[in-house]
């Protein structure tokens, strides 16, 4: 039995297809708001493309998972543990525990102009992070780390603020981050950190 070559069966399906097309009637109104939403699409996804390959704005990818009901129990998020540390590679590391309502610790300093890797946990719902200015803003699903590394330019003092609803005293639960000129800042005493995934 002698069977076609797949590569003409295409060309010839594509050419049947495009010549099918062309034979359609579309309005002329309708032709220009079919090339509008087009070039909207294009305009979109070339932005997500820019910002992805270009811009390092990317959607967690890694999934780390932590109970939250045991966080006291946890090495990692135990209370002595959170807060900012230097790991042995000279990375600052925070380690930030979301809860009804507030974030813990209370308040940090970190350095400007340095990356941070910020892990974040939730002790009971559905809680978000938001420093405003800065591109810190991500949500904090229970029973799954929130990594995200970030670095702020300019030394001040920043509210870190919750974006979720998380119950009646929402409103009032934030914290304060205090970024530090690079050259005035000390690292914490205590730099005990353990690495990202050594808490299973
Ligand atoms: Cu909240």
């Amino acid at each position: 039995m002698q069977t076609e070559p797949i590569k003409p069966k295409y060309e010839q399906l594509l050419r049947d297809f495009y010549t099918q097309l062309r034979a359609i009637h579309i309005d002329q109104l309708e032709r220009k708001w079919i090339t509008i939403s087009l070039v909207v699409i294009g305009l979109f996804v070339g932005i997500i493309t820019i910002d992805a390959f270009f811009h390092g704005v990317n959607p967690p990818s890694k999934v780390e998972t932590v109970d939250s009901a045991s966080l006291h129990l946890n090495k990692e998020f135990a209370e002595d543990n959170l807060g900012v540390q230097i790991d042995a590679k000279g990375n600052i590391i925070v380690r930030m525990v979301a809860g009804r309502y507030s974030f813990f610790p209370k308040h940090i300093s970190v350095p400007a102009e340095t990356p941070i890797t910020l892990r974040w946990v939730s002790m009971d719902v559905l809680h978000g992070v938001h420093i405003p200015m800065t591109n810190m803003s991500t949500m904090i699903v229970p029973g799954y780390v929130a990594e995200i590394t970030t670095t702020f330019p300019k030394p001040g003092e920043y509210p870190v603020l919750c974006n979720e609803y998380c119950g009646l005293g929402h409103n009032h639960m934030w914290s304060n981050i205090s970024v530090i000129a690079k050259e005035d800042w000390k690292a914490p005493v205590k730099t005990a950190a353990k690495g990202g995934s050594s808490n299973e």
